[in-house]
């Protein structure tokens, strides 16, 4: 017989023998028959285990298979409308893999409990939606690159110096010597630039929050690319193309996971479409004072803030031009109007906000170090960061993709715990 997934098993003419491996997803025992549903990576299919149709050995083996176990099955499908899908397997044989002893999970337990047991719970169908939604994710944003002329480059992790600030940096021992966790692959890559041109990584990147938020993990994955003789806007043009590729695979590809999550579709619809608006930072400040918000200018937008922002826009949008004192040394300062920064931000629509952060880097030996000194920062601990404006500078833009919270807001979910299988937050590194 033919060892079958649940989902193809639906589509299979009825009377057709298969066998299913998989674990119990639910089981019920009405009089003498066994209704076990079985779960795969695909899905689930119900299967009947008849007492008058099977061998006692079988039977007891069936009984036998609590929820969770591995099992396998075989037998003959057949329509069935009170099933899930409307096709049940009737049952000859059945194996027990691994036993399954009291499953600790058994429904309405609190975040804690789910998080300690982690290793258990990815295996949730909520859960594995997600993990399909993520695969497909990352999919198609490492094919839109590499069909479209980018080269990946493998940066390193241990580093010596800050990328995106001191705050956030975690120390590591390194024989002695104090170093980093990375932040952001940026400055690799932009040293990079000058043999490939257009290059992207994905990594983790490492940031020990302050804040405790629903968007903040301290490990995540992080998708960054940076490009030769490109301004703002022409990352910009980049971002916008990569994300609305990602976003139209996904629906082509995890529709049923996404519906399964109950997303709204029709908001990835219009995402799919491109043609992100875009504001400034003086235009956000604006907005947000007419939505009664106290904000200066000057003052960095914060999740809040954004979520705000966020009621004005039906697709992702963008944030240009910040004020150079919010945003970190490297970014290029505009010429028209030196106390802004050619930098930008992509915010995800529906509350979510920022899921990408770029710039135009500055090219220019003497300001890039006025401004590291401004900063306050040590000019020899980025003597080889200022060295690529002193051999071939060019003008040059890049951003960088905060993958998890990209996957939560396609996915829906309300916090991005849920998006990657093993989060770091909150303290923890169990399991
Ligand atoms: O700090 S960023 O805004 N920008 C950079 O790191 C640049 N050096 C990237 C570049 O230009 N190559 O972080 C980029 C994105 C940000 O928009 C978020 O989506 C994500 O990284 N990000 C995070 N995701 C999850 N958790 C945390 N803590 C986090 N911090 C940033």
């Amino acid at each position: 017989m033919q060892l079958e997934k649940t989902k193809r098993a639906l589509r299979l003419p009825e009377g057709s023998e298969i066998c299913l491996r998989g674990w119990v997803y639910r089981k019920r025992e009405i009089g003498k028959k066994i209704f076990i549903v079985i779960r795969d990576s695909e899905g689930i299919l119900q299967t009947v285990i008849d007492s008058g149709r099977v061998s006692e050995e079988t039977f007891n083996e069936a009984l036998k298979a609590s929820i969770e176990a591995s099992i396998e099955v075989c037998g003959r499908t057949a329509r069935e409308p009170r099933a899930p899908g409307g096709v049940e397997l009737r049952v000859s044989k059945v194996k027990v893999w691994g036993p399954s002893e009291d499953f600790p999970i058994k429904g309405g337990e609190g975040v804690d409990y789910l998080l300690d047991n982690r290793h258990l719970w990815i295996r949730s169908r909520k859960l594995t939606a997600v993990w399909r939604i993520r695969h497909t994710t990352l999919s198609a944003l490492r094919e839109y690159l590499i069909n479209n002329g980018w080269w990946e480059v493998s940066p390193p992790i241990l580093t010596q110096a800050a990328v995106e600030g001191g705050a956030t940096l975690f120390k590591v021992d390194f024989f002695g010597k104090e170093a980093y966790l990375s932040q952001s692959a940026q400055f690799y890559l932009e040293a990079l630039i000058y043999s490939l041109e257009r290059v992207w990584s994905l990594t983790t990147s490492f940031r020990a929050e302050r804040s405790r938020t629903r968007r903040h993990l301290y490990e995540y994955w992080h998708l960054e690319l940076e490009e030769a003789w490109a301004e703002m806007r022409d990352s910009m043009k980049v971002a916008e193309e990569l994300i609305s590729y990602a976003i139209s695979r996904v629906l082509d590809e995890r529709l049923e996971e996404l519906e399964f999550l109950k997303r709204d579709i029709e908001s990835l619809e219009r995402a799919r479409k491109g043609n992100f608006p875009s504001i400034t930072y003086d235009e956000a400040i604006e907005l947000l004072r007419k939505k009664g918000v106290d904000i200066k200018w000057g003052e960095d937008l914060g999740a809040d803030e954004e979520r705000v922002l966020t009621t004005y826009f039906e697709t992702p949008f963008f944030v240009t031009h910040f004020p150079k004192k919010i945003k970190s040394f490297y970014m290029k300062l505009d010429p028209q109007r030196p106390d802004v920064v050619l930098g930008f931000d992509l915010l995800a629509p529906e509350g979510y906000g920022e899921i990408i952060g770029g710039s135009q880097r500055e090219d220019r030996y003497e300001v890039l170090l006025n401004r590291i000194k401004e900063e306050g920062l040590d000019p020899k601990e980025y003597k080889w960061y200022l060295d690529l404006r002193r051999y071939g500078s060019v003008p040059h833009s890049g951003f960088g993709l905060g993958v998890d919270r990209f996957v939560m807001w396609i996915a829906g979910l309300d916090h991005i715990r849920d998006s990657i299988p093993f989060p770091r937050f909150r303290d923890r590194l169990y399991p």
